[in-house]
């Protein structure tokens, strides 16, 4: 008998962040929050367009970014896969790491579990281990969930964006 997967039969709260820094930015964006829905994603709230340097490197075209609430079914390795496969649909090509993009989805909260696990060639970590310092994660965040709490270290979100440096604090630009 198949093992029955049981994580699958819960709906779980997931925080994901959008991005685009290639391209026709916010259709890009806009097509990735279709093609979620069409997967059966129910996507509860969605933050503004924020405008922020690319990471880490400056010179690369601007993003933007968002932050969206999302409600699912799939589990970790399943949402990543389903969120790889937008990204390539959308015209994402392979790489070098933090190269521009049209597309970048990243799990930044899967229902508050701090875990890791190994698809492939890629390591997937929740949280997202480099939100700290993040504005382009931090300020969307803070807009559509202002009591927001990081699984791991416990800090409540305003707290996090009080130690973003004021030069990232003062170049996000709200679209
Ligand atoms: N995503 C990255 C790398 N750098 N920079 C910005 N501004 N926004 C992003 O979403 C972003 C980035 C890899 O996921
Ligand atoms: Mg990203
Ligand atoms: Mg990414």
């Amino acid at each position: 008998m198949k093992k029955l997967d049981t994580s699958e039969n819960q709906v779980k709260t997931v925080f994901l962040g959008l991005g685009s820094n290639l391209g026709s930015r916010i259709m890009n964006i806009e097509n990735a929050k279709l093609l979620l829905a069409n997967k059966n994603i129910k996507i509860i709230k969605c933050s503004n367009y924020y405008e922020t340097y690319s990471w880490p490197n400056k010179n690369f075209p601007k993003y933007l970014n968002i932050i969206i609430k999302i409600r699912t079914k799939l589990n970790l390795h399943n949402l990543f896969i389903l969120i790889k496969s937008i990204e390539k649909k959308l015209g994402r090509k392979s790489m070098p790491v933090n190269y521009p993009r049209t597309c970048d989805i990243d799990i930044i909260d899967y229902n508050k579990k701090c875990m890791s696990i190994e698809i492939g060639k890629y390591k997937l970590s929740v949280p997202h281990p480099r939100i700290k310092n993040r504005n382009f994660v931090l300020i969307p965040l803070f807009e559509i969930s202002r009591n927001w709490i990081h699984p791991k270290s416990n800090e409540n979100i305003s707290k996090l964006i009080l130690k973003i440096n004021l030069a990232d604090l003062r170049s996000i630009k709200l679209t």
